[in-house]
């Protein structure tokens, strides 16, 4: 499909939506949708397979019309932040955030309920269908850009307590910005800053978490998983939001921030492959409070890593215990 051609697909999309979310949960018939928008019941029902394949969960009867279930409306407190923007559809809450960014005061928080060109590092894609928590935070810290990074440190902490005190997930740090769950992805971080030499104007924190969303939706090579697969049941995203940024506020004024950033990390003491400035594999030794990696290489050279694409290697040791526990596995079968 052509870009202009996508735009309007997405166009019809969000009206649809916005019209069946307007019906809280009643059924709307084709005829209706399609009056409104000037087009056949075949083609409302070409949108429709479309947003379920987005992920959005609507019924179909040829009687009535269409109906869209769940997911459940964002409760957040007020006085959470300094202003809240919920958005149904944007490209990526992390650009709108940026756009509003200079005359936003602090903590103002976007939280959409797609992406539809949301974004990992280094311009990759991040999938953001209905269900998730597509959320950006504009900040503005009085420190010096050398320390931007403690917002990254501070959003992972804060959804890594939060994971574990909701739900007793095992939810850990892989160096540099994602959350595991059980050694699968289930959060990634992205933080953006404009800055002068020695001042921030603004650090835009994006926190994408896959909360309420099938995991089958994510391909297999992305090591992924989602807070609904991992515990067979829905959450409360409004509850999760609330207490990620309380969590985070709290962190970020506290003097134990790179302490506990270093406690919940899953890349330390692991062999690990970091590329980025170059591809090093090695230990990775300590971790540093501006969020460096010391990493000793094979050849027994210490190296200080910024930033780069870390892959978790499993060791040698690892690899024999895994053998032995499959073979003892294949014996008791
Ligand atoms: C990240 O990038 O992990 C940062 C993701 C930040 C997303 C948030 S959502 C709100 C805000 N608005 C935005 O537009 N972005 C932020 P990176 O480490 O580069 O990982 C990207 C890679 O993860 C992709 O290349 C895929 O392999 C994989 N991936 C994509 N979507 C995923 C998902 N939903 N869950 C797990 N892995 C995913």
């Amino acid at each position: 499909m052509r870009m202009k051609e996508r735009r309007r697909a997405e166009e019809i999309s969000g009206s649809i939506i916005r019209r069946l979310r307007a019906a809280s949960g009643d059924w709307v018939s084709g005829r209706e949708l399609g009056d409104a928008l000037g087009m056949s019941r075949a083609a409302v029902w070409k949108h429709i397979m479309h947003l379920r394949a987005m992920g959005y969960r609507i019924e179909a009867s040829t009687r009535l019309g269409y109906r869209l279930l769940g997911p459940e409306p964002l409760q957040i407190p007020e006085g959470i932040c300094s202003r809240l923007i919920m958005l149904e559809s944007i490209g990526s809450t992390n650009e709108f955030a940026r756009q509003i960014a200079s005359e936003s005061q602090s903590w103002t928080v976007v939280i959409a309920e797609v992406q539809t060109a949301g974004r990992g590092r280094l311009g990759r894609e991040w999938f953001s269908p209905p269900g998730g928590i597509w959320m950006s935070i504009i900040l503005k810290p009085r420190v010096p850009p050398s320390e931007a990074f403690r917002c990254t440190m501070a959003a992972s902490v804060a959804v890594c307590r939060s994971l574990r005190d909701l739900y007793a997930l095992d939810a850990r740090i892989k160096w540099p910005n994602d959350v595991l769950v059980n050694g699968r992805k289930i959060c990634g971080i992205l933080t953006e800053i404009s800055a002068e030499l020695d001042v921030i104007n603004y650090v835009i924190t994006g926190i994408g978490i896959n909360a309420n969303m099938s995991a089958s939706a994510l391909p297999e090579e992305w090591n992924a998983t989602t807070i609904s697969a991992e515990l067979k049941r829905e959450i409360s995203r409004g509850e999760l939001i609330t207490r990620v940024l309380e969590e985070m506020r709290a962190l970020l004024e506290s003097g134990e921030l790179y302490q506990e950033w270093a406690k919940l990390s899953d890349t330390i003491n692991r062999r690990v492959r970091v590329q980025g400035f170059g591809d090093v594999t090695g230990l990775a030794e300590s971790l540093e409070p501006d969020g460096a990696l010391i990493l000793r290489r094979d050849d027994g050279e210490r190296v200080r890593i910024l930033a780069g694409d870390c892959i978790h290697l499993r060791s040698a040791e690892q690899r024999r215990l895994d053998q032995r526990s499959n073979i003892c596995t294949g014996l008791r079968g």
